[in-house]
């Protein structure tokens, strides 16, 4: 039997089984695909962009020594045209400042522009797929150690004081010419290694930069902000200017978004307990997508339990245009645009999962108390035929079923990847 016809059939029976739940497999698929994903560039290059020839600093670190990384700005968005290949569904592309694409070298993330990222807004263009940003608060001469924004030395802190708003403002011209928001995501490293004393000093310092980078709202509709909170990073144990706590009530109290990020929370703590209690409170929110692994180690998007929980939250409270998501891992171990396919499948598929599964049968379980019928048909779930519906999904949207995409991988591996040295 040809694939596509065995895709049809499974495709024909599944629908079969969800009709009998209640549910409508073409409008789920519908539903899943419309959601845009942000797929971070970061992957494709261990985080090491193009602005600066320093190691990658801020506490975080890509482990691994697998051939291929992308070494220039035709390298890696030849790899992220490749990777836009091998997932359904509606994309973006998550840049960090650090990618610029400088028109004069003399420029420092301080006086970045539009201008500087021409080649990516171009590559976006072409793509067809809007652009989410990222200020660089780490890898580069002007970071105080892991400090920046909450920084004691005046010079360096003002100086990546103007980066956020540089940051701000480029995002704000992809906006414009894409027709499509641009999340600028805030992520800094601030913190110390040992036991911080004057813990306040370093939080009023990092509040009054924040709301000088935030001070002209103008933008914030197309360009919306959001600040990322840590647990710790590497050599940054013992504490955090920007925890949980600070970036909550910053976000709540300041009207920006606030981003929940999977790999930053205390090992027991989960993001899918947190979205409706964020959201109760601050209007939008940014999810990093990523799978923590005893420490935060960015290890590529399983569709493990967790990963569904997150899905399943944002679609059954009926979050999707209230939650931006976008993927943030970075393995240099495995082919990098394996990493790229599997995270963004798995994150597609829990979506798709979410939107499959009989939610208007679970909701009245729960409203008439009936506990058992709930636990039942949520394990139940489980092995409902999505694998099926993914299927039928990736061949009416011309991208590679499951057990078909990797050859394609190990094809560019070999024809374009191995020539890089
Ligand atoms: C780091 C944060 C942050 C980065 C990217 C590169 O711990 O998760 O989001 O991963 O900005
Ligand atoms: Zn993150």
């Amino acid at each position: 039997m040809s694939l596509e016809k065995q895709i049809r059939q499974g495709y024909d029976y599944a629908r079969e089984v969800y009709a009998g739940l209640g549910v409508d497999v073409d409008e789920a698929i519908r539903q899943a695909d419309a959601v845009p994903l942000s797929l971070h560039c970061w992957q494709g290059d261990d985080v090491t962009g193009f602005d600066s020839t320093g190691d990658l600093t801020g506490g975080i670190a890509a482990t691994g020594n697998y051939p291929g990384r992308a070494r220039t700005p035709r390298e890696l968005m030849e790899d992220i045209r490749l990777a836009y290949t091998l997932f359904p569904g509606r994309k973006k592309l998550n840049l960090h400042a650090s990618y610029a694409v400088r028109t004069d070298k003399n420029k420092d993330r301080d006086s970045y522009s539009l201008e500087d990222f021409t080649p990516w807004l171009d590559f976006a263009r072409e793509q067809g797929v809007g652009m989410d940003f990222n200020p660089t608060y780490f890898s580069h001469p002007m970071m105080d150690g892991d400090l920046s924004l909450s920084s004691p030395d005046d010079k360096k802190r003002r100086f990546w004081i103007e980066h956020g708003k540089r940051c701000r403002e480029i995002a704000r011209g992809f906006a414009e010419a894409l027709g499509e928001k641009s999340v600028v995501n805030f992520w800094m490293p601030d913190g110390t290694k040992d036991t911080c004393v004057d813990t306040r000093a370093y939080r009023d310092r990092m509040t009054a930069s924040l709301d000088e980078i935030f001070a002209d709202r103008a933008g914030m509709e197309l360009a919306p902000c959001a600040l990322e909170s840590k647990l710790f990073g590497m050599g940054v144990e013992s504490f955090t200017v920007v925890s949980s706590e600070y970036s909550l009530g910053y976000a709540q109290s300041r009207k920006i978004m606030a981003c929940l990020d999977a790999g930053h929370y205390h090992p027991t703590e989960a993001i899918s307990a947190k979205i409706t209690a964020v959201l109760a409170f601050i209007d939008r929110i940014l999810l990093h997508v990523s799978r923590p692994v005893r420490w935060d180690s960015d290890h590529v998007v399983a569709l493990d339990d967790e990963t569904q929980r997150i899905m399943d939250e944002v679609v059954w409270n009926g979050c999707t245009d209230r939650v931006a998501i976008g993927l943030d891992f970075f393995d240099a171990s495995i082919n990098r645009l394996a990493c790229w396919a599997i995270g963004m499948r798995n994150t597609r598929k829990a979506l798709l999962s979410a939107f499959l599964a009989p939610a208007h049968a679970l909701r009245e379980a729960e409203a008439a108390g009936d506990f058992t019928r709930r636990l039942a048909l949520l394990e139940e779930r489980r092995t409902l035929p999505l694998g099926a519906v993914w299927n039928y999904y990736c061949l009416t949207r011309n991208v590679p079923a499951d057990g078909q995409w990797l050859g394609k991988v190990i094809d560019y591996e070999k024809k374009v990847l191995a020539r890089r040295g």
